[in-house]
């Protein structure tokens, strides 16, 4: 049985179970909570945050070296990079509003009401600004420093770019490290079916009916956003940029579509989604093979959707305002997690974390919607390939414009009409 499989059963175990304990044994159900539910659901979420920060680490220094040296960008990946930027703050954008609109966390609904954490008063902006800069990036790790962690990848990452060759020796160290921290991301997840369930049960268990509403209404929020920016930014986009019809483009992007949704991995749905970009799209060769893989590791628009509606969620649940800076810092902190987040299942909810931490909520908040976070991984997994696909198809239509590649180079019709 597959994963996903499983982890639906335990979604749906863990929920009957919270509301049936809510509803008939809420005595019974403290202890069951004490000595079940929690430990299990802890167990799990500690096994996340011990790799967050390394992940953090590796994933965003090789995404900022991937991107290459900024000198030597050249066109297409200068073209490629603008896309991935704009459609990812275009994402938070939409994200951000409707969370903020729906306002889907009701306060303390989620959460037992009394948390006991305290959210550090947010320094004053110009000091959060400062501060990003690490006087020592080890005691920034030792102490989750997010912000100041990323700084600090993103100064070694664009090192590695700029030093190329000099440094392939630490590059290659870090991609070990990264391959580390996929492997066992891809272990984790394996207890997700048993984590998830007791986070979720416990979660309703404690909240009941109500917690399901709430839950319910992060959902739409989160595929409500992912609908509207695949068919309104992509969409637009193929079209007014890519002299595409968006209706071609959709439907014959299907199968990459529903590959990624059943995988919830854009890595793995690469070589499919390439070969459908080529022979569906009619996007050559030497840009799908540089935009999509690219695309495929730096560019999670649908994950940016997530963890910019999740952190609104969390932030209601506690009560917590965010603020104006607050809200600048979850799209600069969503946007970078985007780039870091690697294209397997739940990279981007273990990414969140990081995202909660900069704007002084809990890492721990992800405990609230990690149990319904498959379904969303799989819906949000197909955004993102279906991005790179759309800027794949722009790119080449560029190229093509400007006579860089010829129709007779490529033995693909172009379907550009
Ligand atoms: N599943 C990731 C991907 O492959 C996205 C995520 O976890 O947010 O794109």
């Amino acid at each position: 049985m597959n994963l996903t499989v499983k982890i639906l059963i335990g979604l749906f175990v863990g929920i009957v179970t919270g509301i049936l304990f809510n509803v008939f044994a809420p005595e019974l159900f403290e202890s069951v909570d004490m000595y079940f539910f929690g430990p299990i659901g802890t167990t799990f979420l500690n096994l996340i945050m011990m790799i967050v920060i390394p992940l953090v680490f590796f994933s965003i220094a090789l995404g900022a070296a991937g991107m290459g040296d900024p000198k030597k960008l050249g066109r297409i990946g200068g073209k490629t990079i603008a896309f991935f930027l704009s459609t990812t703050a275009i994402a938070l954008t939409i994200g951000l509003s409707i969370g903020l609109i729906v306002q889907p966390g009701d306060e303390g609904l989620l959460g037992t009401g009394e948390e006991d954490y305290s959210v550090s008063e947010a320094p004053p902006i110009m000091e959060t600004i400062t501060n990003i800069i690490p006087s020592n990036p080890i005691e920034a790790m030792a102490t989750g420093e997010m912000l100041q962690i990323i700084a600090f990848a993103l100064f070694i990452g664009v090192a590695i770019a700029i030093l190329g060759e000099k440094v392939a020796t630490f590059k290659k160290l870090l991609e070990q490290g990264n391959e580390i921290m996929m492997f066992l991301v891809t272990v984790i997840m394996k207890l997700a079916p048993y984590g998830a369930g007791a986070l979720i049960a416990s979660a309703l268990g404690n909240a009941g009916f109500a917690a399901m509403k709430s839950l319910a209404m992060y959902m739409l929020c989160v595929v409500g956003a992912l609908v509207i920016h695949t068919f309104f930014t992509y969409g637009l986009g193929v079209s007014i940029l890519g002299r595409m019809n968006p209706i071609k483009f959709f439907k014959n992007f299907i199968p990459a579509i529903a590959m990624a949704f059943s995988l919830s991995s854009s890595t793995g749905t690469l070589p499919l989604s390439m070969k459908t970009a080529q022979e569906k799209l009619g996007v050559s060769k030497q840009v799908s093979s540089f935009v999509q893989p690219l695309g495929a590791t730096i560019n999670m628009d649908g994950t940016a959707i997530m963890q910019a509606i999740a952190t609104v969620f969390i932030a209601q649940v506690y009560a917590e305002t965010l603020t104006v800076p607050d809200l600048l810092t979850v799209v600069l902190t969503a946007t970078l997690a985007s780039i870091g987040t690697a294209g397997v299942p739940g990279a981007g909810m273990i990414m969140l974390a990081m995202v909660l931490t900069s704007v002084g909520l809990p890492a721990e908040g992800i405990a609230l919607v990690i149990g319904v976070d498959r379904i969303l991984d799989m819906i949000r997994t197909s955004v993102n390939i279906t991005g790179d696909a759309a800027c794949a198809v722009i790119v080449d239509h560029g190229e093509r414009k400007n006579g860089h590649i010829k129709d007779e180079e490529e033995d693909i019709q172009q379907p550009h009409n």
